[in-house]
């Protein structure tokens, strides 16, 4: 198997079927990644070895996903220089407004890139992780490119009546 290069990390196996639509968009660009269940508030310690070791296992991009009171993505970013993008998942109680301003108002210092909420949100942090593997990887700017290209070509110029 290819090396791992990104790690999908999420709070719960609640918040996978959003974090999915950003590892099938991994696959389909050919980005080997590995998906965990990190808690911020449940299995702290892990959180702890996940950061800690991130480097050195080669990891280049951490996707970090999570709901409510969304620590992880900022908490992983203080523990690890790896890049964290961050997905705020949709909540029930406030829709992901909770999860989006958790992730997104971090203090000077310690960034998280951080998505739009939900699907669109999983999807982005998957792309925006392709582009900075692209920087480093022909092949994958290639594959990046043409993803790009064939999503374009597939929006119809003008409207039709549905
Ligand atoms: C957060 O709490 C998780 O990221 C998840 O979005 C939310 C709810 O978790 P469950 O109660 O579904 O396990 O930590």
């Amino acid at each position: 198997m290819a090396d791992v290069s990104v790690g999908i990390i999420m709070g719960s196996q609640s918040d996978w079927p959003t974090l999915k639509e950003g590892a099938a968009l991994l696959d389909e660009l050919g980005i080997a990644y590995e998906a965990r269940i990190v808690s911020a508030h449940r299995t702290p310690d892990r959180l702890w070895d996940y950061g800690k070791t991130a480097v050195d296992r080669g990891l280049q991009v951490i996707i970090a996903g999570a709901g409510g009171a969304a620590h992880l993505p900022g908490m992983m970013a203080s523990k690890t220089r790896v890049p964290v993008i961050g997905v705020p998942i949709q909540t029930k109680a406030l829709s992901g407004v909770d999860s989006l301003y958790s992730i997104v108002q971090m203090p000077r210092g310690f960034p998280v890139a951080t998505m739009a909420i939900g699907a669109a949100g999983a999807a982005n942090a998957a792309l925006m992780a392709a582009g900075i593997l692209a920087l480093q990887d022909p092949d994958l700017a290639k594959r990046l490119d043409d993803w790009r290209a064939a999503l374009s070509a597939s929006i119809p110029e003008s409207p039709v009546d549905e």
